[in-house]
């Protein structure tokens, strides 16, 4: 079968693990990600914090070689049929975790630094993301002019925002002004910055996945109930790996409320809040059966497809597989937007 040719809004890379341990100092490298194997779990401990114990199994299925040789990922990109990709961390998204503010500054600058000449140089297919500090605005926003100058654009965020740092509050419109003026792209990656492991026992695994997806989807009730994206119209945001068919069901919510709590409303917004999200939040599935229909029966056309390479919960190394069952009875027009045209849409590409 013909190959179907897509860019990806989601994938990522496999930091080398002293990465940290190259650039810090030792007293910050020891608290930057760290993994340690034994009894055939795989430990990460971030900032004193155990973050994850993952059966080694599990991680080692989610390492082909091209997780971290970027010669063998562009191959696979090859033959998987992937022009571009969106480029997320795997170890960089920890920083997410860390509650030391100078730990966190040095950890994202030493991940973008990496990410810079180790992804981004090595071809313009691959659209790394870099990494802010979520401890300190002024520190994220030092960091996303020193990343823009590095040629970044792709912006990770974490879906859940640290303690106390809500993404309705003030204390991030510094951050969302200067993404805004620098044409920069926040891509909310769902599965970090939180708690993954909420249920345990049986069911656990499914309802642990479910409940990823739903911290993406406050990432959107905050910035457009909060008149973050309405007063920065220009503005877009990706919520990447989260599927795609939630978001006119959670337009509807909101406008609901804005119209029928109307009393209790503040700000008001200068479009309905569905207006808002059609308009700047982008979504990223793999597989969902319901992200097509999501676009011809409702309209919502921010809609990207993702690999998730190198995960399980992505399609890799049966991308064509998948695309075939998703596009071969589609609407050109429809596969068009969502395996190309919504991507180059968000990063400015193709124009
Ligand atoms: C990026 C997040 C995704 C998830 C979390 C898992 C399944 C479980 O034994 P028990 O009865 O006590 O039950 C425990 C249970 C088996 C229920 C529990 O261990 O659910 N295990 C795997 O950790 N699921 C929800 S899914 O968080 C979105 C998808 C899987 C990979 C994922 C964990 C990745 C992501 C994302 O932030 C990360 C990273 C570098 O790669 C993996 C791990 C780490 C976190
Ligand atoms: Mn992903």
């Amino acid at each position: 079968m013909a190959k179907i040719l897509v860019n990806s809004a989601d994938s990522h890379v496999l930091e080398r693990l002293d990465l940290w341990e190259q650039a810090l100092p030792s007293r910050l490298a020891q608290r930057a990600p760290r993994v340690e194997r034994k009894d055939g779990k795989e430990t990460v401990y971030v900032d004193g914090q155990v973050l994850r114990r993952d059966p080694i199994a599990f991680q080692e299925a989610m390492r082909p070689p091209g997780a971290e040789n970027v010669q063998i990922r562009l191959q696979d990109l090859d033959d998987q049929g992937i022009q571009s990709e969106a480029v997320f961390p795997s170890r960089g998204l920890w920083i997410a975790h860390m509650h030391d503010q100078e730990l966190a500054a040095a950890s994202a600058a030493a991940y973008n630094d990496w990410c810079a000449s180790e992804i981004n140089a090595v071809s313009p297919r691959l659209i790394g993301s870099a990494v802010l500090s979520v401890v300190d605005t002024d520190d994220a926003v030092r960091e996303l002019h020193r990343a823009m100058g590095m040629g970044f654009r792709a912006i990770f965020m974490p879906c859940e925002p640290p303690k106390g740092r809500p993404y309705n509050s003030e204390v991030w419109e510094p951050l969302w002004s200067a993404m805004s003026e620098a044409g920069a792209v926040p891509c909310f990656h769902i599965g970090t910055g939180g708690e993954l492991i909420l249920a345990r026992g049986p069911g656990g695994a499914v309802i642990n996945y479910v409940e990823t997806a739903f911290p993406g989807q406050r990432v959107v009730a905050h910035l457009v109930a909060s008149g973050v994206l309405d007063r920065h119209p220009s503005l877009k945001i990706a919520i990447a790996e989260g599927g795609v068919a939630w978001v006119p069901a959670l337009g509807d919510r909101m406008d609901e409320a804005y119209r029928q709590h109307g009393m209790f409303v503040r700000p008001t917004l200068s479009a309905l809040p569905s207006e808002i999200i059609y308009r700047q939040v982008y979504t990223s599935f793999q597989h969902d059966r319901s992200a097509l229909p999501t676009v011809t029966a409702l309209g919502y056309d921010k809609v990207m497809w993702g690999s998730d390479y190198p995960h399980l919960e992505g399609t890799f190394p049966n991308t064509q597989k998948v695309l075939h069952e998703l596009f071969d009875n589609a609407d050109p027009v429809v596969t068009e937007r969502v395996t190309i045209g919504a991507f180059n849409e968000l990063f400015g590409l193709g124009a």
